[in-house]
């Protein structure tokens, strides 16, 4: 089963949307295996970000995901990475559909709330980024049957 990287940002745990953005993925049908809460350091963040290094955008961009705690999750299903960057939504929140994440709550690029991982290669690399093996919970839902033809 397809599993994806997200991360709610510090503006969104500050702004008190952790229960409602786990609300949304979990009400569409999404399994989550992994959660945790932390604080991330300036090494997690720039490996995380190593694409954007060279960008004007790179420094503020650490700043911003170190400055307060994350939740850092992993969520299963099929068509999950794709699917979940459409429940997410556009990069910039002005931007971004109203019903989705970003559209509903925020207002600038630099504070969009949560992380997505863009593909599934990306997201097999930032899963094991993010996460050891054994914080992982492999688990079927009783309701697969609903969910699944
Ligand atoms: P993430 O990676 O956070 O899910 O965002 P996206 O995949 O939607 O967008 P991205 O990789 O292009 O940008 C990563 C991250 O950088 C912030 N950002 C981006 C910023 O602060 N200023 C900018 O001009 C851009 C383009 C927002 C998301």
């Amino acid at each position: 089963m397809e599993r994806t990287f997200l991360a709610i940002k510090p503006d969104g745990v500050q702004r008190g949307l952790v229960g409602e953005i786990v609300r949304r993925l979990e009400a569409k049908g999404f399994t989550l295996v992994g959660l945790k809460l932390m604080k991330v350091s300036r090494e997690l963040a720039e490996q995380h970000y190593d694409v954007h290094r060279e960008k004007p955008f790179f420094p503020g961009l650490v700043n911003f995901i170190t400055s307060g705690p994350v939740v850092a999750m992993v969520w299963e299903g099929d068509g999950v990475v794709a699917s979940a960057r459409k429940l997410i939504g556009a990069t910039n929140p002005l931007t971004a559909e109203p019903g989705t994440i970003r559209g509903d709550y925020g207002v600038s690029v630099g504070r969009n709330l949560i992380h997505g991982s863009d593909a599934v290669e990306t997201a097999r690399h930032e899963v094991s980024l993010w996460f050891a093996d054994e914080e992982l919970v492999s688990w079927q839902p009783s309701l697969t049957s609903w969910l699944y033809e």
